[in-house]
């Protein structure tokens, strides 16, 4: 049975999740000058006693309830998801819902305009971009490179991912994954839960919930087979 820490200070943080993403988001934070976060939760039992980027795996959620008692401050999201956010949206709810602070990230590379509102939980990665009045929501990847122009407006839980290139005044709905080095061009929308694949040239809306693939993008599924819309996404 692993020890859990007895001491836990005002800004300690746990990591929900301990996959490749995790590591990213713990380098991030170390880049950053966080405090080493004090562990990993990870639903899988045989990670439990291993060591990821030199932060000890505790065990599974099912730990939260104790470490908050002893004075757990804050929770990173640890979960990436290559192009399915609602496993990561219910990891930020899990960490609401036990009183956690999400910390937001933002590597020493990444440019963000002072100009620019960024909401909590999100994780601006290494060499991205986030340019002069730019909104971007709670719990959303910025992933290295990707670039996010002026005026977006990025809602809640979407996943820019790496090397994707948003130009000025594009919308994208809460739950959307943007494939690395995936293309939208200016003032485009993206609806809700909607997928656009990696490297595609966005130049005309898409609709929530659909997926669009290549150059130019083109519509491969429809909202009942795509990205997840429906009435089980937290709100
Ligand atoms: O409910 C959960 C849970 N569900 C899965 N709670 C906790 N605490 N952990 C959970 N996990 C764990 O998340 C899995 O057991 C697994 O260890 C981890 C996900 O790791 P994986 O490497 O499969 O995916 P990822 O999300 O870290 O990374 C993906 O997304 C990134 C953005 C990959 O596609 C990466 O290549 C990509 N850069």
């Amino acid at each position: 049975m692993l020890h859990l820490p007895t001491v836990i200070s005002d800004d300690s943080c746990i990591v929900l999740g301990g996959g490749g993403h995790a590591k990213v988001v713990i380098d991030c934070m170390l880049a950053a000058g966080f405090p080493t976060p004090i562990g990993i939760l990870d639903a899988r039992t045989e990670m439990r006693g291993l060591s990821i980027m030199g932060v000890p795996v505790l065990g599974s959620d099912d730990l939260l309830p104790e470490l908050c008692a002893r004075g757990l401050a804050a929770f990173a999201v640890g979960i990436g998801g290559s192009r399915d956010n609602l496993p990561r949206a219910r990891i930020f709810e899990l960490g609401l819902g036990h009183g956690l602070r999400p910390v937001q990230i933002r590597h020493p590379w990444s440019y963000c305009s002072a100009s620019a509102k960024i909401g909590p939980g999100s994780a601006l990665m290494a060499f991205s971009a986030v340019n002069a009045e730019a909104s971007v929501g709670a719990d959303v990847i910025v992933n290295s490179g990707a670039i996010v122009e002026h005026e977006c407006d990025i809602r809640d839980h979407v996943h820019i991912a790496t090397g994707a290139r948003l130009g000025g005044r594009v919308k994208v709905g809460s739950y959307a994954h943007i494939g690395a080095g995936a293309t939208v061009l200016q003032g485009v929308v993206i609806g809700d839960a909607a997928i656009v694949g990696a490297g595609a040239v966005v130049r005309k809306a898409v609709d929530p919930g659909t997926i669009v693939v290549g150059v130019p993008a083109r519509l491969i599924a429809g909202a009942d087979q795509g990205g997840n819309l429906d009435e089980s996404l937290p709100s």
